[in-house]
């Protein structure tokens, strides 16, 4: 990977942030763009925009090719069986709350049970304990582990045939562990459970298979991996596609409607409701091209390179702690330094151009088994360098200084 060929396609690194070379560590939160992600939207309202499935006219099929291009390429790009195993959603969140009530509150009922993992992040939390509340299923959780992995053999014990759903991150957003999705999805299989999967932070970085990894259901966003905001998809299985209510009902996802009762288009349009976002999915479609020709694997080995490189390189810094296993992890470390509140060195670092990320990262219940308030994160994606990283351990010592500690 020649990365000054990649960075050279972000525009928006080539500035200078309150004086300094702007140093972007913040990319678990949103990642930045290429030109050619820009350049597809832009080209796409300029010549193409219309709405989409409906007009006979030329602009009308043009819009829908784009739009439903860019599904067969999320397809592909995690080898689903079909792209009508594809819904675009708005990212994430929306994919999440789509399974937590299409599908868990239409399956769930009293004694059932839903397993998840003390590190989601709030959207893949808050929606199980809401289907539970309405169900009268039980939360579970599997336990963490001191350095924030999970046990296959607590998670053998916490999934029984009472449970119904398991939904776990494939990566997490804080610790950076990637967990065991293949082997807790053979696990809820035989204990007739579903495996959903929340691919927010491991989509962009990493080759998925959504068949080879056993899940059910699998959600990403696409402003984390190179696409806009306001985009991500749901992945299902023909058959829990096939069991899921829509949430959303109105135009585009029905059948036939009367008066008092209606019907519902086939999979995944029926998961569609109102005019889809025909233009940020073209963005996403362009970002997986961009990603394709950089190459999955390319950019997981830089990462992890970048992720080893620079927990030495922090793990010098006296005082500071760093959250999470030490080896196999992913682009993103986050830690605190001695008592200096984590939104204090952010600021600090901002003054010297260097953006990271500060507070609880929508994962408060794992903040508390952490037990602290908040932290801080700097993550890594396909166009950062070492040079980043160096600047970063430079700001943290400054930081300390600023704030009157002894250098270690
Ligand atoms: N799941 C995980 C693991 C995430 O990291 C995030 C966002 C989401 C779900 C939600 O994604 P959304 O696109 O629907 O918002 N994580 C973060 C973060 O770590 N900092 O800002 C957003």
């Amino acid at each position: 990977m020649n990365i000054n060929a990649v960075r050279e396609q972000f525009p928006i690194l080539h500035q200078e942030v309150n004086g300094h070379p702007l140093v972007y560590l913040d990319s678990a939160a949103s990642s930045q763009k290429p030109r050619s992600v820009i350049d597809a939207m832009k080209r796409y309202y300029e010549l193409d925009n219309a709405n989409v499935h409906r007009g006979v006219h030329t602009l009308g099929s043009r819009a829908t090719d784009a739009y439903e291009g860019a599904r067969a390429k999320v397809a592909a790009f995690l080898n689903a069986e079909t792209p009508e195993q594809i819904i675009f959603t708005r990212g994430t969140t929306t994919a999440l709350n789509l399974v937590a009530t299409g599908y868990a509150r239409a399956v769930c009922k009293e004694g059932d049970e839903i397993v998840i993992t003390p590190m989601e992040h709030h959207s893949n939390l808050i929606p199980w304990q809401q289907a539970a509340k309405a169900t009268g299923a039980t939360l579970k959780y599997i336990p963490l582990q001191p350095d924030g992995t999970i046990l296959l053999q607590d998670a053998e014990e916490v999934i029984t045939p009472n449970t119904k759903v398991v939904a776990m991150t494939y990566v997490s957003n804080v610790l950076g562990v990637v967990n065991p999705i293949k082997e807790v999805a053979e696990i809820a299989h035989r204990n007739g459970a579903i495996m959903v999967v929340d691919g927010a932070q491991s989509t962009p970085h990493k080759k998925v298979d959504v068949q080879e990894l056993g899940a059910d259901f699998y959600a990403f966003s696409g402003h984390k991996m190179c696409g806009p905001t306001g985009i991500g998809a749901l992945y299902g299985k023909k058959s829990m596609l096939n069991n899921m209510e829509p949430i959303e009902y109105g135009g585009e996802m029905i059948d036939f409607v009367d008066l008092y009762e209606s019907t519902w288009k086939e999979i995944p349009y029926r998961f569609e409701g109102g005019t889809p976002i025909i233009a940020g999915a073209v963005g996403l479609g362009a970002a997986i091209d961009f990603l394709e020709s950089v190459g999955m694997d390319e950019i997981d080995r830089h990462e992890r390179k970048l992720a080893a490189y620079a927990y030495d390189k922090l793990s010098e810094i006296d005082g500071i702690e760093i959250y999470g296993p030490k080896s196999g992890r992913v682009g993103l470390i986050t830690f605190n330094l001695d008592d200096v509140h984590p939104h204090d060195v952010a600021t600090v670092l901002d003054a010297k151009g260097i953006a990271i990320r500060a507070g609880h990262h929508c994962c408060q219940p794992l903040m508390r088994w952490l037990n602290v308030s908040a932290t801080a994160r700097a993550s890594f994606y396909l166009y950062n360098t070492e040079e980043d990283i160096d600047a970063l351990v430079r700001g943290l010592i400054e930081t300390k200084e600023f704030f009157g500690h002894a250098i270690g």
